[in-house]
């Protein structure tokens, strides 16, 4: 019996294909082929009638070569262990996978039966309650001894603290649980396992510190910790031993330590540094490892000189306490200066009154204010000042596994519910931090205006349009608005204008606009690495006064 899986809108379906003898030794391990069943059932995956639980998993696509990963087609799919010794072997499932299929409730307790698991992704469903500990219990068994790909747990919505059973999965290779919900500290016993390349945890509620013993994980390429907004305070020091790194994330994580306490020089492999809203001071490190060109240390309180490796970087360095001189201006995008806590500049000039910006055109918006247009080429780290009425851009963030991610998109179609389609059909995105700044406005009120409208994920029924595009808005460094989902805001829909306005004090002549990626949303939709805030076109307008006194 040949059993060939298949995708078929949401559901999964099995495929019975034409049998050459009919009864046959059944070749998958019977608890496995129980077990998976009633994950597959529990999971509400709603098997079709042609599911027959006494059919034979581990055949087909399950043990040729064929690849499930970044495979539509195999958005559920497992796959068994090479099984040897002819017809009378029984093969083990060894890989489970039921990717973006709305699968909804706790993880099953029935996993707990595929004992030869090494590689688990349940990422991007909406699984929620705790990690179960029996999961720390899938080490002890017969066949392959532990969990070593626990991949994507990602965009879910767990909750509660990371189980201490977890502590034995001592082979673990990745852990990917960004956009969950784990409170509690980040469990000490992570560094015990040795041998991990790939950590995520992004977009949780952990609470400080980041435990030391993750200096033990000398193999570990990538680290990717965000979001921690409670707790007490980390110090940088465990990154000392990492020296494998070739990514570090350590963004938003109440780091509070001098940055040249560590020697970055010693990073021969690491190309990209984001150390951005921490508490980092003291001046930037005298040199660095030769491959690392893209550095974020922007809101923290660094100050001093700029080291001559700034030159041949990205380096967003916006809202730290730098002061602008003849030597860095040369090394710096224009502008950077003015971009500094409290703004030291531009005080004298200030006269302009109001700003508006497109995301790519330039645009007279429905009350005759003039958008201008922002194509500025902003890298992963980088930031763009323009002239009178003066305003700036600056993005942090790369989109990590996009190699060719774009920081501007454009949908030529029809946009719901404005008269001005145009403004809509750019929008500007980032994978991490976008920031838009009015510099030397006139003090006083004003209302920013931010348009929106989603186009990436459209409204029919293919897995696009399970794409969830998540941020934070924060205007003059006040919270707007927490998860921020634009296609919600829209009533559900794409291709949808939507407003937000604020009123806001302008004290120091500056305003700023921040969107912010807090880890929340999908990661992998449309393409492999993209997520964060996007905006079409924003405003900012003196507010008039109601009041006629
Ligand atoms: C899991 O294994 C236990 C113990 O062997 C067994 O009692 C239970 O029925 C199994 N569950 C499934 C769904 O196979
Ligand atoms: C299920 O599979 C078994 C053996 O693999 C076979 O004998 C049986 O006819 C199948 N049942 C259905 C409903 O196809
Ligand atoms: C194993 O099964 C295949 C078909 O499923 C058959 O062609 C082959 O002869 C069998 N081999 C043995 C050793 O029984
Ligand atoms: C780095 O590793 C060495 C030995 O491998 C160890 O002695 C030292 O304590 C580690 N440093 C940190 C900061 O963990
Ligand atoms: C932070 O901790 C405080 C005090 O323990 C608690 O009230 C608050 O809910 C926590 N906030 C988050 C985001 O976990
Ligand atoms: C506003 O200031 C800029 C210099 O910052 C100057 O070029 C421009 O002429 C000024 N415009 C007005 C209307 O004063
Ligand atoms: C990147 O390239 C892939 C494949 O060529 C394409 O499908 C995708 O839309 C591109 N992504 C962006 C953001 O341009
Ligand atoms: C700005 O608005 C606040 C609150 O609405 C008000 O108290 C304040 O007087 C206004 N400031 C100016 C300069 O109009
Ligand atoms: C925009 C943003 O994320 N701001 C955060 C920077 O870090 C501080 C301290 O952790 C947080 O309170 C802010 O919310």
């Amino acid at each position: 019996m040949r059993l060939l899986m298949l995708l078929h809108g949401a559901a999964l379906v099995l495929l019975l294909a034409a049998v050459a003898h009919a009864q046959q030794t059944m070749r998958t391990d019977l608890a496995d082929a129980a077990a998976l069943h009633a994950v597959f059932a529990k999971l509400g995956q709603k098997a079709g009638p042609q599911w027959n639980i006494s059919g034979d998993p581990c055949t087909g696509a399950a043990i040729d070569n064929t690849n499930i990963d970044n495979n539509d087609i195999f958005r559920a799919a497992i796959k068994c262990e090479v099984c040897t010794g002819g017809n009378t072997s029984i093969c083990r499932i060894t890989r489970l996978k039921i990717y973006a299929l709305d699968a909804v409730g706790p993880i099953p307790e029935e996993l707990r039966n595929l004992t030869a698991l090494t590689d688990l992704d349940l990422g991007q469903n909406y699984l929620t309650g705790p990690l179960p500990s029996f999961i720390g219990e899938l080490t002890d068994m017969k066949y392959i001894s532990s969990l070593q790909h626990m991949r994507t747990f990602g965009i879910n919505a767990l909750s509660g603290p990371v189980p201490k059973e977890l502590g034995n999965l001592k082979n673990l290779i990745k852990l990917w649980a960004s956009d969950n919900d784990f409170t509690g500290q980040i469990p000490d016993y992570i560094g015990s396992w040795s041998g991990l390349t790939e950590l995520r945890f992004q977009g949780n509620s952990f609470q400080g510190p980041i435990p030391a013993t993750l200096s033990n994980l000398g193999q570990l390429a990538s680290l990717r910790i965000g979001d921690i907004l409670n707790g007490s305070s980390s110090s940088l020091a465990f990154i000392n031993n990492l020296t494998s790194l070739n990514t570090l994330v350590l963004r938003n994580c109440r780091i509070s330590d001098k940055l040249v306490s560590i020697d970055f020089s010693k990073f021969t492999s690491l190309n990209l540094l984001f150390l951005g809203n921490n508490s980092l001071s003291g001046s930037l490190p005298s040199s660095v490892g030769s491959l690392l060109k893209t550095l974020d240390f922007s809101y923290n309180q660094l100050s001093g000189s700029i080291p001559s490796w700034a030159k041949n970087s990205e380096l967003n360095l916006v809202a730290n306490n730098f002061v602008a001189d003849s030597s860095s201006n040369s090394v710096l995008p224009a502008g950077w200066g003015c971009l500094q806590r409290n703004t030291p500049c531009f005080l004298d000039s200030r006269n302009s009154s109001s700003f508006a910006v497109d995301s790519g055109k330039s645009i007279v918006g429905p009350d005759n204010s003039v958008y201008e247009p922002d194509r500025a080429s902003l890298g992963a780290a980088s930031l763009y000042v323009t002239g009178a009425p003066t305003w700036g851009v600056s993005n942090v963030g790369k989109f990590m596994e996009a190699n060719n991610g774009s920081y501007i998109i454009h949908s030529p179609g029809q946009f719901l519910n404005t008269l001005e389609p145009e403004l809509f059909q750019n929008a500007r995105i980032s994978p991490s931090s976008l920031r838009y700044y009015g510099i030397g406005l006139e003090n006083g009120n004003y209302t920013v205006t931010l348009l929106f409208a989603e186009f990436d994920f459209p409204d029919t029924q293919s897995w696009k349009s399970r794409g969830r595009r998540v941020f934070d808005i924060y205007v003059q460094g006040e919270r707007k608005e927490q998860n921020f989902d634009i296609r919600k805001a829209a009533g559900g829909k794409s291709f949808t204008a939507v407003r937000k306005q604020y009123t806001v004090p302008v004290t120091k002549n500056f305003l700023e606009i921040h969107l912010f990626w807090a880890g929340k949303g999908t990661c992998c939709i449309p393409t492999q690495g993209y997520y964060g805030p996007a905006i079409s076109a924003l405003s900012a307008t003196p507010s008039i006064s109601l009041d006629l006194k």
